[in-house]
């Protein structure tokens, strides 16, 4: 049954605790996106990666779970050039993680933060992960000190300084591109909007969702929280929200009846491959 994944090989075992900061990090990383590289040389290069592209570290237990959510539509080399980057930064922070991709099927509007929905529940259904990480296809991040773990007091924005932004943060409540959130303060916030379809708008309101829930939203030192975004051109089908004006101004009205609590999709397809958890989701379109 490919829906059923078997338990991570070190989930119960007694290996000690790993250390505190994993003597693997190697801080700033260079990134050539010459040529994507093919799925099976990305496999080749993570031999301890399992099915589902889980992992756990094979001589220490990790001090976090980890599950990272990736909202996707037809961006097979972004895809590849991700995995390539991600497999091996997140053994060498020695965390167990599993990674998920969250595929919109058919041709509607794209959106963002429904699929995160889709990929939480999902991913909440095979593991009780302490960390979820909301991650897009085209960010690699470009130092392993940005930890892929949670603040337990914080919902954490990793992205803060991307090229694109000339490395530093667009204005003070961004939190798109990359965050990590426990289930706690994820369900907290009743999870993401579902309403958002197109471009933009939606990571504001989810920023707005954590202070209108009284938290507050850390975040890791510039110097180390940088990443590349990998150019492209604006995708079809994700053409900018004309609405995101009006519902972010709705938001704190909002919030409580649009994200977890409202969630509707179909399931299509759950299939479990090398390097990935791939999710294929119907989840409609605008109305
Ligand atoms: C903002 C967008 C974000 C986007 C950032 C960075 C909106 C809502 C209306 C103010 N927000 O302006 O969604 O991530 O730019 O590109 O458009």
């Amino acid at each position: 049954n490919l829906s059923q994944l078997p338990p991570p090989a070190n989930s119960a075992s007694s290996l000690p605790l790993c250390p505190a900061v994993s003597p693997y990090l190697v801080g700033p990383l260079t990134i050539s996106l010459h040529l994507a590289p093919s799925l099976e040389i990305v496999r080749y290069r993570n031999p301890l990666v399992g099915d589902g592209g889980g992992y756990s570290p094979p001589d220490c237990e990790a001090r976090s779970k980890t599950a990272l959510i990736v909202p996707y539509r037809n961006r097979q080399t972004h895809l590849r050039h991700f995995l390539y980057h991600i497999h091996p930064f997140l053994q060498r922070q020695q965390i167990q993680y599993r990674i998920y991709i969250i595929h919109q099927a058919g041709n509607g509007t794209f959106n963002r933060a429904k699929l995160l929905n889709v990929g939480v529940k999902e991913a909440l259904r095979d593991e009780q992960w302490d960390c979820l990480v909301l991650h897009d296809v085209d960010l690699l991040p470009e130092n392993d000190h940005n930890l892929y773990t949670c603040d337990p007091h914080h919902p954490k924005h990793l992205s803060v300084a991307m090229n694109k932004f000339n490395y530093r943060l667009p204005y003070n409540n961004y939190f798109g591109g990359v965050c990590a959130l426990t289930p706690d303060q994820y369900l907290r916030m009743n999870g993401f909007p579902n309403e958002y379809w197109g471009w933009g708008g939606e990571d504001d309101d989810i920023s707005a969702r954590v202070r209108l829930t009284g938290m507050t939203i850390s975040r890791p030192p510039v110097s180390v929280g940088h990443y590349k975004m990998i150019k492209h051109l604006s995708d079809r089908g994700n053409e900018p929200n004309a609405r995101r004006f009006d519902q972010l101004f709705r938001t704190g009205r909002s919030w409580r009846a649009d994200g977890m609590n409202s969630l509707r999709f179909e399931l299509l397809t759950r299939e479990i491959t090398a390097l990935y958890v791939n999710v294929t989701v119907d989840i409609g379109d605008r109305v």
